[in-house]
């Protein structure tokens, strides 16, 4: 039974809700207590109160308590991925990884604290000086998705921390087990009371929470990663309170084969971004766009490796697990309607996996289990081009010259990853320049970035924020400029120019 955690103390719990193992859907993996609105708002007075401490510890040694973090996860790294996989599904290969991108992040920001770089400027005037300095933002109210249940929360809390801010983290409700775990990591590395606080609430009480605290002002920023849909309702509510907020959402990432690509090679590159975490990544692969040339010999390819992909029990070695819940296995039955008479199904059945595979090695009885899905044939205007499609599902489609197959790429509005097989460097650079996207990969997938590189997406995929690195610290930090006069007389900038 696990309940939010605010001010260092469990708080009551206004709801009950199961978080189940997708697996084993019968299995019950934490009763969660759901706070409302009203304790979400609290929890940020107190942070707001908390940060005052906290900013005032100075910024090398908030870097150790990074440092602390990263041990503290690294030891017990197969701990949490095992219940990562438990609890959402994820296989345990992949759970692990997620686990190592925590430490990544806390390896990366722990010098940080050593550095949080501000600047000397030189002014206009003589016997002046001009410096800015990062100040941290105050509060930030974090809103995570449970498809990276521990990783893509850490990029938030970790430079949020480090800055000098305090958090509230709201985690996804299918997730509560492994965020509550996460949190305990984070608790234990020394962090004062207040400082991080874990809210577990429904998106309704959060939001109405989040409303109440911005128009309280106990909430400077707001961070959130989950569906485009709600990324748009968060930021209308932070433009009301004058708030940008950094806004991680969906994507239908593309994958163009050039006649020229390694073909074997892109055929292993979609099937890891395609089906990896079951298609439940916001990078994972929306459309192959291959040229005409090569478009039956991939498919070919392409439809063997997937039908030979291992799927079932999570904890193995498979490629491709359970939905992370049974809301996503529902919506996922009905972006299956997204496919239209003209389209073709490559791949097989489709729908939930009730018994044993062809193989009958299927290890997923009693699971949210769905076939993966190849559908040829895809065009431009239709939904399964369209719009993201988080689950096991990839579309085909067929380009002539590099510059179409550019169009169909930034079609579909997002622009979050992409991705070019080609072994000419004139393609790539040509595609880069002009792919709207906020990642791509050259030969290599649309998923698996690295957390030291900005990660983030334009379009339907967020507002232009970007995380991870060292460009999310001007999410969490704010510029503040000063100036230092030592003339001895009023100086007016714009006013008195100096002569030469
Ligand atoms: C997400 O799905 O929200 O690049 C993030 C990747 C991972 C992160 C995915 N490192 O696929």
């Amino acid at each position: 039974h696990i309940v939010s955690v605010i001010g260092g103390k469990d708080s009551q719990a206004a709801k009950a809700y199961q978080s189940i193992n997708p697996a084993r859907v019968e299995q019950v993996v934490a009763e969660v207590g759901l706070a409302d609105a009203e304790t979400f708002a609290g929890a940020c007075r107190i942070a707001a109160e908390a940060r005052r401490e906290w900013a005032k510890v100075p910024a090398p040694v908030r870097g150790r308590v990074i440092a602390s973090i990263g041990r503290l996860v690294e030891e017990n790294a197969e701990t949490l991925a095992r219940l990562v996989t438990e609890e959402i599904g994820k296989p345990f290969a992949e759970a692990l990884g997620e686990v190592r991108e925590i430490v990544d992040t806390c390896d990366f920001f722990l010098g940080e604290g050593r550095r949080l770089y501000g600047q000397t400027v030189p002014s206009e005037m003589p016997d002046k000086n001009l410096f800015t300095f990062r100040v941290p933002v105050g509060v930030a109210a974090i809103v995570t998705a449970g498809n990276f249940p521990v990783a893509v929360p850490s990029w938030y809390l970790v430079p949020a921390l480090l800055c000098g801010n305090a958090v509230v983290w709201k985690p996804a409700e299918y997730a509560a087990a492994s965020a509550h775990a996460l949190y305990r990591l984070f608790a234990a590395a020394g962090l004062p009371d207040g400082v991080l606080n874990i809210v577990f609430a429904d998106g309704a009480a959060a939001f109405a929470g989040l409303d109440l605290a911005l128009g309280e002002g106990s909430v400077q920023k707001v961070g959130f990663t989950g569906s485009s849909e709600v990324g748009r309702k968060i930021g209308e509510l932070c433009g009301r309170h004058l708030q940008s907020p950094c806004l991680e959402l969906g994507g239908k990432n593309p994958m163009v084969v050039m006649p020229d690509a390694d073909l074997d090679l892109a055929v292993e590159g979609a099937l890891f971004a395609g089906f990896g975490t079951a298609g439940q990544r916001c990078t994972s692969l929306g459309t192959v766009i291959v040229h005409e040339s090569i478009h039956d010999d991939f498919v070919t390819r392409y439809t063997a490796a997937v039908q030979n992909a291992e799927i079932g029990d999570p904890a193995g070695d498979v490629i491709c697990g359970p939905l992370l819940d049974h809301k996503f296995a529902e919506r996922f039955e009905e972006y299956l309607t997204w496919v239209e008479p003209h389209h073709h199904v490559v791949t097989g059945p489709t729908g939930q996996i009730t018994a044993a595979n062809p193989r009958g090695e299927f290890t997923g009885e009693g699971g949210l289990f769905y076939h993966p899905v190849v559908v040829d044939g895809v065009r431009p205007g239709d939904q399964l081009f369209l719009e993201e499609t988080f689950g096991p599902i990839v579309g085909v489609t067929t380009f002539r010259t590099l510059e179409e197959a550019i169009e169909l790429a930034n079609k579909p509005g997002y622009g979050l990853s992409s991705s070019i097989y080609t072994t000419d460097p004139k393609s790539a650079f040509r595609f880069r320049e002009a792919v709207s996207a906020g990642m791509l990969s050259v030969n290599n997938s649309t998923s698996g970035a690295e957390a030291h590189l900005p990660f983030g997406g334009n379009g339907k995929s967020g507002n232009g924020s970007r995380q991870s690195g060292m460009w999310v610290l001007d999410q969490f930090t704010r510029w503040q400029a000063m100036n230092w006069d030592y003339s001895g007389r009023l100086q007016k900038a714009q006013m008195d120019v100096a002569e030469i």
